[in-house]
């Protein structure tokens, strides 16, 4: 494959931060035309920074998917909250995603726009689900937003329904700088195979259980086999929780809870896979996982 021509290439890295919940998973997976995050209706889906590489023949886009920055309550919320925030350090465009529904006085909105006021960095706005808004009502909300913050440029968005996205990427080209290739152009995302595997399962969780359970629940994948003849996946993992109560919940009765978290992850993972698979999954306590730094980092957090 040749190399593209250094003096004329552009390319950058750009955070996607916002409050929980705005759809920021969402549209990175429509940006890169793959599901690379996990995205659920309940706010605090992401919980990891997931690098997502949009490419093109003479650019490249490195998006940093971060968890939605809200006012924190444990341990894990604490070490989400601070992943989101650090990636603002690390790149050279900010994309604050907002849903429009957002009150203009949202706690978590202000967080982040005291965030945004402490760096000269290049900041986009897209503010996303503008499918839910009558067309009338768009330019107030552009209007309201326009003067919380200096952003560069304002783009309404359905990360959903794929609108404004051309415009989107235009914008953001139009604010990259010259610079290198940094990965290759086949690699979309940093991570494995085995954490979207782990995340499917959790996002199978999130749609299923209801309350606080999901943000008690981790995944952990304790094997994959790849058979390839069969074309088979064969993966078993653990669904840990905090405590028996939940145990019980996660299982259901007569283990229907399990089966069907079980069976809409398989049903994915055959898609995006395009091979069977084979998926056992164990549920297993462990005491307060979430607000322990050990089990965290044990569980990837
Ligand atoms: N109607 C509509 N819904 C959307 C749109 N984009 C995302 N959603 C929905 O909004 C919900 C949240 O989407 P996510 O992508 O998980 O949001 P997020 O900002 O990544 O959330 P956290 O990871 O929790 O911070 C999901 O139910 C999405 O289907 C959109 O453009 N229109
Ligand atoms: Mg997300």
């Amino acid at each position: 494959m040749s190399r593209p021509d250094p003096r004329s290439f552009l390319s950058g890295f750009i955070a996607i931060i916002g409050p929980p919940n705005v759809g920021k998973s969402t549209l990175l997976n429509r940006l890169l035309g793959q599901k690379i995050a996990i995205t659920s209706p309940k706010p605090q889906t992401t919980r990891n920074r997931i690098l997502g590489i949009y490419n093109e023949d003479d650019c490249q886009m490195v998006f940093i998917d971060t968890p939605g920055i809200h006012q924190t309550r444990s341990l894990l919320h604490k070490s989400m909250v601070g992943s989101a925030k650090s990636s603002l350090g690390e790149v050279d465009i900010i994309l604050l995603v907002v849903g429009f529904e957002q009150p203009a006085n949202n706690s978590e909105l202000t967080i982040i726009l005291r965030l945004l006021r402490q760096t000269d960095k290049t900041a986009l706005l897209a503010i996303n689900k503008i499918d839910l808004l009558k067309k009338e009502n768009l330019l107030p909300v552009i209007e309201i937003y326009s003067k919380m913050a200096r952003f560069d440029s304002i783009i309404p968005v359905s990360a959903l329904y794929g609108d404004g996205l051309e415009t989107l990427i235009g914008e953001l080209k139009n604010k990259l700088s010259p610079g290198p290739q940094f990965f290759p152009p086949d690699m979309v995302t940093d991570k494995s195979e085995e954490f979207l595997i782990a995340e499917i399962i959790r996002e199978k969780i999130y749609y299923h259980t209801r309350e606080e359970l999901p943000y008690s629940c981790a995944v952990r994948i304790e094997q994959i086999n790849e058979d390839l003849e069969k074309n088979l996946l064969v993966v078993m993992a653990t669904i840990f929780v905090e405590k028996a109560s939940q145990k019980g919940i996660v299982i259901g009765k007569n283990g229907k809870m399990i089966k069907k978290i079980g069976r809409n992850a398989r049903i994915e993972m055959e898609k995006i896979f395009s091979s069977h698979v084979y998926l056992e999954l164990f549920v297993k306590i462990e005491k307060n996982w979430s607000s322990d730094a050990r089990s965290l980092r044990r569980l990837g957090y």
